[in-house]
């Protein structure tokens, strides 16, 4: 059961390979073993035409036409690809949005002062979302204003409004657009939940539509419930800014108690940063031998502290077991979402211990130690006491860390990019009209093992930045174009001329860091700042998006609100959408009439990195900027 592929073939990075191999010699399984175990998987389930949404299947339908045409109640492949795929959206979406009320719920607490270890660190922050909902914030303290933004957003949860208020953020001609297709969303909650009442047997049998809605159901995580999450984490986390930080395996040190922080909320990872710092826990960890307490990041908790404080990073999605065969990992601390349930295995093979901390996220053979808000940094500091206690229990003969750490740049919010260009979106806007940058492109999203780690990010990121496109990272894409080095201000030399120009002047990377998975909304803030200040539609602008290794139905509600918002997006692995030629001609042609943008699918990052070169310049020649020709866009990159 075991994979025997080359370890080269499994991951592009040095450290992973070193950790894959000890797992081989000592019997570990991972990921890439559980991958191939799978083999075959089930082709039905591949093209999204298997349905189980009753009892009277489960159903297939037989995609090359010798089988069964039909479900039990009659369902074709169209409608069982578009209701799988509207749950997948609606899953997406509502976990994004689920972290953003868990946020926004902490954020109400402390406007009552019933909360310890948070603070309203962005006052200005606080006040702009107030009066963008029309809050009037003059002469009243932070936290009145607080508790009224809290409730204002709260409402935007249910139906009690009809109305996201972010959404107002985007171009007019976007959101008339939305409202003449009926997919303007009216509630974060309300869409998800329409979404499982439509894919219930015998309701909405007209896939178009049921796709339609599936847009609107991202749209109300995109421009709802991540934007709440991004937003509101600014505000009592700090709005990130340009901080230099570090990435690989190499930033656990042997010397030291290592806690990795692992899962997407910052609400808890931020109070224990703050704990790490404690006096009595550090003159214990002394006791017990170590110099200190090293704290690590993974995924997108790891990307949330990263941002805002700088913490290095261990890893992204496909570290999370790899960082635990270091042997030098004293407790992994999770809370919600992309961790896998067999970390908890692997911690077994060593003296890890993992604290699960979230109610809603147990998992078997952890430490489960309930989050409480009011309590923060009280628990905060009981975790850490777990960590250093298990460095008492480490084998100093089993630690191994490979290599080195690769130095990073992070932090560029929206205010922070806006901020290096003196204040305005005018810099920015005339390098592109110059063609000194040719366009932007979001390369976001996960890591697959089904893809060799980290090659799908890094080689697209590379051609694009080569050929004068600044490219914007979230996620796992982040960490994989850090630990290749072009996240430095110096990786403007891999930039083509008129980029790295601008790189140099500005003293920032090709490659822009702007957050965790729910931090995709920096980029539709920025995107809409661009086509407002030049009174525009997003989908008029020389952009892109691509996951090129994407895993999460969240990736999916990503790229679901990113196309609905009107930016081309190129998908790296197969969505389950062959087994219906109907949809997969809708989502890849027919949508460009409907919304302005539509998805593409390309494995090969190279040949995206074309094709993404080809809507940017056929985007600047729609507006009348220099432009390339296909043909020349066609040409292999020059550094390739
Ligand atoms: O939210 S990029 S593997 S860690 S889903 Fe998960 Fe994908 Fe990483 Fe962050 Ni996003
Ligand atoms: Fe089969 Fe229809 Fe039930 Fe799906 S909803 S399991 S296709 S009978």
């Amino acid at each position: 059961m075991a994979s025997h592929e080359k370890l080269s073939q499994l991951s592009i990075n040095n450290d992973a390979r070193a950790m894959i191999a000890r797992a081989r010699e000592e019997g570990i399984e991972t990921v890439w073993d559980r991958l191939a175990a799978q083999q075959p998987q089930c082709g039905y389930c591949a093209m999204g035409v298997s349905c189980r949404n009753c009892s009277m299947g489960p159903c297939r339908v037989d995609p090359f036409g010798d089988g069964p045409q039909k479900g039990v109640c009659g369902a074709d492949a169209d409608i069982i690809v578009a209701r799988n795929l509207g749950r997948t959206i609606a899953a997406g979406a509502s976990a994004h949005s689920d972290h953003g009320r868990d946020i926004l719920e902490v954020f109400a607490e402390l406007a009552k002062g019933e909360t310890s270890g948070y603070e309203l660190r962005d006052e200005t922050k606080l006040r702009s979302l107030a009066e963008e909902r029309g809050i009037d914030p003059t002469g009243r303290r932070p936290n009145e204003v607080a508790s009224d933004l809290a409730e204002a957003m709260m409402e935007e949860f249910g139906t009690a409004k009809g109305h996201l208020s972010f959404s107002d953020r985007a171009p007019d001609k976007r959101t008339k657009l939305w409202k003449t297709l009926g997919i303007d969303p009216r509630g974060i909650d309300r869409e998800n939940v329409e979404m499982l009442h439509r894919t219930h047997m015998g309701v909405d049998n007209d896939y178009v539509n049921t796709l339609l809605h599936g847009l609107r159901t991202s749209l109300s995580d995109g421009w709802g419930g991540s934007m709440v999450a991004t937003e509101l984490s600014d505000v009592m986390f700090g709005t990130p800014q340009p901080v230099a930080s570090r990435v690989n395996l190499g930033a656990l040190k042997a010397d030291y108690v290592n806690i990795a922080l692992h899962g997407h909320n910052p609400l808890l990872s931020d109070v224990i940063m703050q704990a790490a710092e404690d006096e009595e826990l550090v003159a214990r960890a002394r006791e017990l031998g170590a110099k200190g307490i090293n704290l690590v990041g993974l995924c997108c908790t790891g990307n949330e502290l990263q941002m805002r404080k700088g913490l290095p990073m261990a890893g992204n999605h496909l570290m999370q077991e790899l960082v635990l065969l270091t042997g030098a990992l004293d407790a992994m601390v999770v809370d919600y979402q992309c961790i896998m349930p067999s970390v908890t295995d692997v911690a077994k093979c060593f003296h890890t211990e993992v604290i699960s901390t979230a109610d809603k996220a147990k998992f078997t053979g952890a430490t489960h130690i309930s989050f409480d808000p009011r309590r923060g940094y009280e628990i905060g500091k009981e975790i850490v006491s777990h960590g250093v206690e298990a460095y008492a229990n480490r084998n100093p003969e089993r630690v191994r860390i490979p290599g080195d750490t690769v130095e990073m740049m992070a932090g560029f919010s929206v205010e922070a990019i806006l901020g290096a260009l003196g204040g305005t979106p005018e810099p920015l806007v005339e390098a592109i009209k110059a063609g000194k940058i040719r366009g932007a492109v979001g390369v976001v999203g996960c890591n697959n093992p089904k893809i060799s780690q980290d090659h799908g990010h890094v080689t697209l990121t590379r051609r694009l930045i080569e050929n004068d496109i600044l490219v914007l990272v979230t996620g796992c894409s982040a960490v994989a174009n850090g630990k290749a080095g072009q996240m430095m201000p110096e990786a403007a030399e891999m930039a083509g001329p008129g980029l790295k120009e601008v790189c140099k002047a500005l003293g920032i990377p090709p490659v822009l860091h702007m957050g965790s998975c729910v931090d995709n909304t920096r980029i539709l803030t920025l995107a809409a700042a661009l086509a407002n200040y030049l009174g525009t539609d997003i989908s008029q602008l020389p952009l892109a998006g691509a996951a090129p290794e994407w895993y999460s139905e969240k990736a999916v509600s990503i790229g679901a609100y990113v196309v609905a918002s009107g930016i081309y997006t190129v998908l790296g692995v197969q969505p389950a959408i062959f087994g219906s030629p109907n949809v997969v001609n809708l989502l890849a042609a027919g949508l460009e009439d409907v919304v302005g943008a539509k998805f593409a699918i390309e494995a090969d990052p190279e040949k995206a990195a074309v094709m993404i070169r080809r809507h940017i310049e056929s985007k600047r020649a729609a507006l009348g900027l220099p432009h390339l020709e296909t043909k020349d866009v066609e040409a292999p990159s020059e550094a390739a």
